[in-house]
């Protein structure tokens, strides 16, 4: 062991398609202050329809959280994570209504689908905790690590962009994402190297789905 942890390792190591991830040209445009209005207001519709994806995922990986931790505070966490969707799917609700976005008639994109259908895939009871927990810890990490981006001194993210920002960029948020990424390597350390290399394998399509998801909301497909 080099005395870094599974996941930071792993973000070292493929540290280009991260910074594809978690700096991407939308995310670079929020905090610069020139994002495309009619962009946001579409990445705010499909970003609805992907938590409402999500909340079944999460689910999941409380379930197997039950059934294969050998640590009880992860099911607390993953519970906290799941009890907070409920609040924004709400917030969702309201933000689209400030925008003038019409939920129910927003119809998922090609890449939206396409992610949503991993998470579905990631649910199956034949897939690990280890795997589920490592997808878990990227899907979040990505939208700290972007919206965090929007927040630092010196971004100039739109005034009405902020409450977005801070909605994923805050420290409880970020705290949250820590307490994941610590399951995910506890887990790591004591799993078969074929688990963690199929981990990494689930790290990396998260990082390549977030990648398609940002492109969508720019407008590129
Ligand atoms: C596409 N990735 C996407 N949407 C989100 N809301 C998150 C991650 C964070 O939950």
């Amino acid at each position: 062991a080099n005395g870094k942890s599974t996941t930071a390792t792993w973000t070292n190591l493929h540290r280009p398609i991260y910074e594809r991830a978690t700096r991407h040209p939308f995310i670079l445009a929020i905090r610069e202050g020139t994002v495309d209005i009619p962009a946001f207001k579409r990445w705010l519709g499909q970003d609805y329809i992907f938590v409402r994806d999500f909340v079944p995922f999460l689910a999941s990986v409380l379930l197997k959280a039950c059934k294969q931790s050998d640590d009880p505070s992860d099911m607390e966490v993953i519970l906290g994570g799941l009890a907070s969707l409920s609040d924004e799917l709400s917030w969702f609700k309201s933000e689209a209504s400030k925008w003038d976005v019409h939920l129910y008639t927003t119809a998922p994109q090609k890449a939206n689908l396409e992610y949503c259908r991993f998470l579905q895939s990631l649910a199956s009871p034949e897939v690990s905790y280890i795997v589920a927990v490592t997808a878990f810890w990227a899907i979040e990490t990505v939208y700290q690590e972007s919206f965090a981006l929007c927040l630092e001194s010196g971004s100039e993210t739109p005034a009405e962009l902020i409450d977005t920002c801070r909605r994923w960029g805050n420290a409880g948020f970020g705290q949250y994402c820590q307490s994941i990424q610590g399951i995910a390597d506890r887990c790591l350390e004591k799993a078969p190297s074929d688990e963690v290399k199929k981990a990494e394998e689930a790290f990396l399509s998260v990082l390549s789905y977030e990648i398609n998801f940002w492109n969508m909301s720019c407008g590129e497909s």
